[in-house]
């Protein structure tokens, strides 16, 4: 792992929860749709990006809303603090309930309010008959998390899973939420100096999720490892020599608000957007991220929210676009979070 500075840390942490909040916004109105023309979605771009375009200010979603909630939570308790973190999910969901939240992570909302946060983990295993959710909940959030923990690994790992299990206890929600945090954390650890080693990055990710998946080993399922099974064909979809379409992208690693059938593809995004893609036309590899995320369509805001986070913390704060910043809501929040947490874990 590279050694970075403290100028550049501090602006990969920016760049990252930035990165996070404006594939959210950016994303959002685009969320469900599929089939969207990339030359509108150019255009939806070089609009955002002109120095003279006039337009309400783009909404944050349920993603952005809950990463605020764990971003607040850690900088308040300068810790993790999981009966603190459900209050406040608790408490910005009754105070602002139309931000798009899945469909059934509010029941847990409202048991832990009328349970009075008695468990904070216990709703969450209720959900779907007992199985839990395998939703891309945990995941879309996790990013301060990552932040916090960045010089202990171990650690990450421990608190990403407990962080999902609030919402998601099912073991796709929860290893996909780890999944989403070990690669915010690769990219935090790398030099964007150097020249970004595509394969090597995959298989990193690979070999960590191997430990993370090894708890289903020998219990007869038909695939005990399933995100490095997704890990591997996005390998091959990165190693192909021709350019890889859409649809086969769509149909071989998802565009779902299924953990499984997302965090691999936000990965994907900021692998594959490291060189030019076809008719998206930008020099900026973290804006050429977040724009082919929104692109394949599906769960758009969280798919581009998630790879934002990743390319922000490889990129830093520099290299995203102050224009595109004026057109989403709490730029200036988000700034502030990321410069609390560095100063946090710069402490520790
Ligand atoms: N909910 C949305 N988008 C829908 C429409 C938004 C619209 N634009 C609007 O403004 O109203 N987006 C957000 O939800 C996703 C994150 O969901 P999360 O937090 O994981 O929620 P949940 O409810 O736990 O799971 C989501 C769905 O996944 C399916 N599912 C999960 N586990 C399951 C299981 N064990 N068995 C069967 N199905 C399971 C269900 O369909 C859940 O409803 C993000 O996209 C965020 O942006
Ligand atoms: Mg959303
Ligand atoms: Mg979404």
């Amino acid at each position: 792992m590279a050694v970075i500075d403290s100028i550049s840390l501090a602006s990969k942490f920016r760049g990252c929860l930035v990165g996070c909040l404006l594939g959210d916004c950016l994303g959002a109105p685009y969320e469900g749709d599929y089939g969207i023309s990339k030359s509108v979605l150019q255009k939806y771009f070089e609009k955002l990006e002109g120095p003279y375009f006039k337009s309400p200010v783009k909404q944050y979603t349920d993603d952005a809303a809950m990463t605020k909630c764990l971003a607040e939570s850690l900088i308040a308790q300068e810790k993790f603090d999981a009966l603190d973190i459900a209050k406040r999910f608790v408490k910005e969901y009754f105070n602002n309930p139309r931000h798009g939240y899945g469909q059934q992570v509010v029941d847990i909302f409202h048991k832990l309010r009328a349970q009075k946060f008695e468990d904070p983990f216990g709703p969450a295993k209720e959900q779907f008959d007992g199985s839990g959710s395998y939703g891309n909940g945990g995941a879309m959030r996790v990013s301060p998390l990552a932040l916090f923990c960045y010089s202990n690994y171990e650690e990450l790992v421990n608190l990403v899973r407990r962080s999902a299990e609030l919402t998601h206890t099912h073991k796709q929600g929860y290893d996909g939420t780890i999944l989403q945090a070990i690669a915010v954390h690769q990219s935090l650890h790398l030099d964007p100096k150097e020249t970004l080693d595509v394969h090597n990055f995959s298989t990193q990710l690979i070999q960590k999720m191997s430990q993370i998946e090894k708890d289903c080993e020998g219990l007869g399922l038909d695939d005990p490892y399933p995100y490095q099974t997704q890990l591997k064909k996005m390998q091959v979809l990165l190693d192909k020599k021709e350019d890889t379409h859409d649809a086969e992208v769509e149909k071989t690693l998802g565009t779902s608000v299924a953990a499984l059938y997302s965090v691999p593809t936000a990965i994907f995004c900021f692998l594959r957007a490291c060189t030019p893609i076809p008719e998206i036309d930008t020099d900026n590899p973290f804006r050429r991220t977040v724009q082919y995320a929104i692109s394949l369509g599906g769960d758009t805001d969280t798919i581009a929210s998630m790879a934002g986070a990743i390319a922000g913390a490889y990129y830093g704060y520099g290299i995203v676009s102050e224009n595109l910043q004026k057109h989403c809501e709490a730029t200036e929040q988000f700034i502030e979070y990321a410069d609390k947490l560095y100063k946090i874990t710069a402490s520790k």
